[in-house]
């Protein structure tokens, strides 16, 4: 007799899954049938809860797939093609994680330096896929936490949750801790600013490699890395997904932009134009703000590269 189980998928790779039950974690394929009229990608992920078979031999096959909360993914561009429709009327998405609670974007105050073009673009990406988003300053040892607040200060003034750690001497750790329990957290930043550190702190038992080359680098080409959700603590689950570095890729409409920029979006509505580009027109309510002062330049700069990157 088969019997039946409710699990997360922690782990996909190549039409495998990884499945966490609570009797224990169970290979999985899954049901032709689910295959029907779907992109690969988005027929099941990690972060998917589903109802798995177990058959004798112990193998599973995932007969359900419950229905998403929420999904962190990547529009694919079908605007290219002409005689594809657009995807905002029909949305094709390649879904990295299902059902992700929160994202925290990671930054070392120092060594190296704050990208923040590469932080508002997270912080973008996650808006357009709403979820919230925590960022983490580590390596506060470094600067130390009056120089830290400063530097990440703009984010907090725009209402931005921030934490503040160091892996070298624990500062901080108990809060970002807090964050994870009974939650899917995905983490994603820069290479060398402590990531595996911090998962390594979070838990000891994951023993991640400190340092480990970037894996866009020539000596982990060969080496597929596949997306997986890995334990943190009191149920809570992180996303170690290499496919995030590439949260570089960007597929989010020039026009629809501003609503993603927290102090930009209630400003829109006050521009004379209801096109308004907030880059030359007259009478625009966030270049007004931005005189003022209200808004920032960098955050301002990041705008404009992010608009200019996606106007072929
Ligand atoms: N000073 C300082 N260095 C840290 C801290 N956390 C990590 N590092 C160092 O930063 C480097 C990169 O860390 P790693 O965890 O591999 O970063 P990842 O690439 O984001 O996973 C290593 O040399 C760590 O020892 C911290 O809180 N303070
Ligand atoms: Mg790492
Ligand atoms: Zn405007």
């Amino acid at each position: 007799m088969n019997k039946n189980y409710s699990g997360l998928i922690i782990k996909a790779q190549s039409g495998f899954f990884t499945v966490h039950c609570e009797a224990g974690r169970f290979e999985c394929r899954i049901r032709g049938q689910l295959n029907h009229k779907r992109l690969d990608t988005d027929l099941a992920t990690i972060g998917d809860k589903v109802i798995i078979d177990v058959l004798e031999d112990g193998t599973g096959m995932i007969k359900e797939v419950c229905e998403r909360d929420s999904v962190l993914a990547r529009r694919l561009p079908s605007s290219s093609s002409e005689n594809k429709p657009r995807y905002k009327d029909h949305e094709i998405q390649q879904v990295l994680i299902a059902n992700v609670d929160q994202a925290i974007f990671v930054f070392s105050c120092q060594d190296p330096t704050p990208n923040f073009r590469m932080l508002d673009r997270f912080l973008v990406i996650a808006a357009a896929n709403d979820i919230p988003a925590i960022i983490c300053a580590n390596k506060i040892d470094l600067v130390g936490n009056e120089n830290a607040v400063s530097i990440f200060g703009l984010y907090h003034d725009i209402g931005y949750q921030i934490v503040y750690t160091s892996t070298f001497n624990e500062q901080g750790m108990q809060d970002l801790k807090n964050l994870l329990p009974g939650k899917v957290s995905v983490l994603a930043g820069p290479s060398g600013v402590g990531k595996s550190s911090l998962l390594n702190t979070i838990n000891p038992n994951l023993g991640l490699r400190v340092n480990a080359i970037s894996q866009s680098s020539s000596k982990g080409r060969h080496t597929t890395v596949y997306p997986q959700l890995i334990p943190t603590n009191d149920q809570g689950w992180v996303a170690d997904t290499p496919g995030l570095r590439a949260l570089d890729f960007f597929d989010i409409e020039p026009e629809e932009l501003d609503a993603y920029f927290v102090e930009i979006a209630p400003l829109v509505a006050e521009c004379t134009f209801s096109n308004c580009t907030h880059t030359h027109e007259p009478n625009c309510a966030v270049v007004s703000a931005l005189i003022k002062g209200e808004v920032s330049k960098s955050r301002y700069n990041s705008f404009l590269q992010m608009r200019k990157q996606n106007v072929q």
